[in-house]
């Protein structure tokens, strides 16, 4: 009886060792995908400022650009962890590329308004040897105005990006087909801006008589011209588009992957834009004249108080303002 009993304590004995073996690599397991420094050296990467992504492409790269520009005002290197679709979208060099883990323990800066430049978010009190995180949205090419050079030489379309859209404007073009032909690019963003909560906050959507005085301004200036809108293909969307935007110097470009849709807003001649950080982008790739909404914001709301108070700021010189 007693040999029995020894032999099913050895037998439990085994499964509870097993049992503690399995338990133990879990807990290891688990520190090691929450907290990856633990089991990292943290000293061996200094002085970087990562870029924390989140939001649209638009806002990915205000958060490059701007965290880049603020790097280098700091003697800093800007350092990414490859989560972002940007590293899709443009041939972005790989020397900033480093492991999750730095970001991850870096010290944390915020910015006080997301459509505005602030010194502080510049000249915040940095230690040597640490690491920070931008967590901010640094919506101002002020941010990027000393570096704006490097900024465009890195936001440079991949190779396959470019080829679908030098084809799509090729296709949409081609009715057009004449020479010297004004090719201008017109970004209507309307979807999300819609909904009750971004209304609330104080967003205002591009009018269709915003719309009618911005192709006029075109079409006064420039013979041959061709209007190429890009918006997003919901059914609504297209609907409202398509009543307030006509004219036979008017096409749609078809349902595009995002980046292709913005290299393609690039490479046109001018642009107009209505309201968000895509739109925004095109145009500056774009560098050619560029008519942007200047009511994106209802007087006195919470939206209105993320911008400087002329909003200057945000759009970039020498853009023209309408509503
Ligand atoms: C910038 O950083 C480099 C290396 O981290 C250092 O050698 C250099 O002295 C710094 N320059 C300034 C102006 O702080
Ligand atoms: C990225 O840029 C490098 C250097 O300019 C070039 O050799 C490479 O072909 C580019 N890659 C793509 C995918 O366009
Ligand atoms: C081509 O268009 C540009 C811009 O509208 C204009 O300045 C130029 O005179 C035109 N050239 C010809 C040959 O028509
Ligand atoms: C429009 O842009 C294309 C590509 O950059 C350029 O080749 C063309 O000359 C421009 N057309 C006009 C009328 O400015
Ligand atoms: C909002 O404020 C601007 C500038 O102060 C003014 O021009 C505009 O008329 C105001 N809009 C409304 C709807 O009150
Ligand atoms: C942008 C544009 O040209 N919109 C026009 C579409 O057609 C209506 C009715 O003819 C005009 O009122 C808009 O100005």
């Amino acid at each position: 009886c007693s040999a029995v009993m020894r032999r099913i304590m050895k037998t439990d004995f085994l499964l509870f060792a097993l049992f503690l073996s399995v338990i133990t690599n879990a807990v290891f397991f688990y520190i090691y995908l929450r907290r990856p420094h633990v089991f990292y050296p943290v000293q061996t990467e200094e002085n970087r400022l990562c870029v924390y992504f989140r939001g649209g492409l638009g806002n990915h790269m205000f958060q490059y650009a701007s965290t880049y520009g603020i790097a280098r005002a700091r003697n800093m290197t800007v350092g990414i962890t490859p989560a972002s679709e940007l590293f899709n979208t443009f041939n972005i060099s790989s020397q900033f590329l480093m492991g999750k883990q730095f970001c991850d323990t870096a010290e944390k800066v915020v910015e006080r308004k997301p459509c505005a430049y602030d010194k502080g978010s510049v000249h915040f009190i940095r230690k040597e040897k640490v690491n920070y995180i931008h967590k901010s949205y640094l919506q101002s090419w002020k941010y990027f105005e000393d570096v704006e050079d490097e900024v465009r030489e890195q936001f440079v379309f991949m190779g396959d990006v470019q080829d679908k859209a030098h084809e799509l404007i090729k296709s949409l073009t081609k009715p057009f087909a004449s020479k010297n032909l004004t090719i201008i690019a017109v970004h209507i963003r309307r979807g999300d801006y819609k909904n009750e909560r971004n209304v609330k906050y104080g967003y205002n959507l591009a009018t269709g008589e915003y719309l009618s005085r911005a192709f006029k301004y075109f079409r006064d200036r420039y013979d041959p011209i061709v209007f190429i809108v890009f918006t997003n293909p919901n059914v609504e969307d297209l609907k409202w588009c398509k009543y307030h935007v006509n004219g036979s110097d008017v096409v749609f470009a078809p349902e595009n992957p995002r980046e292709v849709d913005m290299c393609a807003i690039s490479m046109c001649n001018h642009t107009i834009m209505t309201v968000g950080s895509f739109g925004w982008w095109g145009s500056f790739l774009a560098k050619g004249t560029t008519i942007y909404f200047s009511d994106v914001a209802q007087n006195n709301s919470n939206l209105r108080k993320d911008f400087s108070f002329d909003m200057s700021d945000y759009f970039y010189p020498g853009w023209i303002g309408l509503r």
